[in-house]
């Protein structure tokens, strides 16, 4: 295909335009499919003032589409803004490598994109069916990815992961998603409950400032999870575009006194880990799967320094759990506590599996959790893939209490 061929010729950003140009297309699917970007040749990073010429850019080709249209994009048209954003993207610097930027150092955004693990909407209830509408706003911003450093991230409420959505086995759905007018990109939303074509990925693609929606019948209960699929569908998902849907089934759900809502995700930075500084995406170790760091809910620090979860002794706490990815699978783990229950793969209506150590959950994939704590203290969750905890992925459950000498002591 003409697109492919020209495709492999682009860098990353330039294929986004093409994919952008792709997307404005009313028959769009196969050419989605075409414009696969392909490994950027040695991209140098790129700081804010890329991510804007970016903007530009893409503001410019969408002149050119309105200009030839679609169907008359040929090879010339995408050279010359190949070309163009080459000569861009030579004059950019990435800020850890900028000597003026030792000398007039600008402060990291302190935006904070990380949800809190309680921002759970409660339980059903007793009810039947019924027609639920929700609204999901894709909004890009800069944000806190750790003490000293930001990142663009492209989000579902600016936040990460997206809101927890909470449905009833049997409803119908109607998903209206928005793109906030000042995106960069094209966003939309697949979701795994959905029964029907691309889980309403296509239906939902919407352009900056737009609105798009589909409804939906919740046919299955369980877990599940949400993301943008815009390609390249990874780079969305590394950028923050993730969330989870939770269809109960007839009855609800058991009653427990806390419910907490993780999702695991990578992002793959130019810079290295720790580079202060507003960082830039890397597309190049997105294709590697070399993430730069691992967080759970967004940002180092997310459910440690910034928002703990808390219980008491003896509370029922169900944590809701979630892999984002989009790459790397999860090996989810509380370290000083045993899962009474654990629900694989997101099914909750199957007998759980109990007493589990560690649980393996897969992106795109998600388990629902279950104990109770019977000793105070800070207890952490981590993938037992440890390395990963000194890339930013640790979260803290704070347990208060009475001190419990018959079942942990140490003082002997
Ligand atoms: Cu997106």
């Amino acid at each position: 295909m003409g697109n492919q061929a020209e495709a492999c010729t682009l860098a990353d950003d330039t294929s986004l335009i093409g994919h952008r140009f792709a997307m404005s297309d009313s028959n769009a699917g196969s050419r989605i499919q075409s414009s696969q970007p392909r490994a950027p040749a040695g991209r140098d990073a790129h700081d804010m003032q890329a991510s804007m010429s970016r903007r530009r850019l893409l503001v410019g080709a969408a002149g050119v589409t309105a200009a030839f249209g679609v169907a008359g994009l040929t090879g010339p048209a995408v050279a010359q803004n190949n070309g163009q954003h080459g000569s861009q993207r030579s004059r950019a610097v990435a800020p850890s490598n900028s000597l003026s930027s030792r000398a007039y150092p600008v402060p990291a955004s302190d935006t904070d994109i990380a949800r809190d693990a309680a921002d759970v909407p409660p339980p059903i209830g007793k009810r039947g069916p019924m027609t639920v509408r929700v609204d999901l706003e894709t909004i890009e911003l800069e944000g806190r990815l750790d003490s000293s450093t930001s990142f663009r991230y492209w989000t579902f409420g600016q936040k990460v992961p997206g809101p927890f959505i909470r449905v009833r086995v049997g409803d119908t759905v109607e998903v209206h998603l928005r793109n906030g007018e000042d995106s960069m990109m094209m966003h939309n939303v697949d979701l795994h409950a959905v029964t029907g074509p691309g889980g309403g990925a296509e239906a939902t693609t919407a352009p900056p400032g737009e609105e798009r929606a589909f409804r939906f019948k919740a046919l299955h209960p369980g877990l599940f999870v949400y993301h943008c699929a815009v390609p390249p569908v990874a780079m969305h998902i590394a950028n923050g575009m993730y969330g989870m849907i939770l269809v109960e089934p007839e009855d609800g759900l058991p009653k427990v006194d806390r419910e907490f809502y993780i999702m695991q995700g990578e992002l793959y930075t130019d810079q290295p880990f720790g580079t202060p500084g507003l960082l830039s995406d890397s597309y190049e170790k997105i294709l590697d799967e070399r993430p730069e760091y691992f967080v759970f809910n967004g940002s180092v620090g997310a459910l440690t320094s910034r928002h703990p979860m808390r219980t008491r002794v003896g509370e029922t706490v169900r944590v809701f759990f979630g892999v984002g990815g989009p790459n790397h699978m999860s090996s989810l783990h509380l370290v000083g506590g045993i899962f009474d229950r654990a629900y694989p793969l997101g099914d909750i209506t199957s007998p759980p599996l109990r007493n589990i150590q560690t649980m393996s959950v897969p992106t795109g994939s998600s388990a629902v959790l279950e104990f109770k704590p019977s000793v105070p203290g800070r207890y952490a969750f981590l993938d037992h893939a440890l390395s990963r905890a000194e890339r930013g992925l640790a979260a803290w459950l704070d347990v208060e209490g009475d001190e419990n000498p018959e079942i942990f002591s140490s003082s002997v």
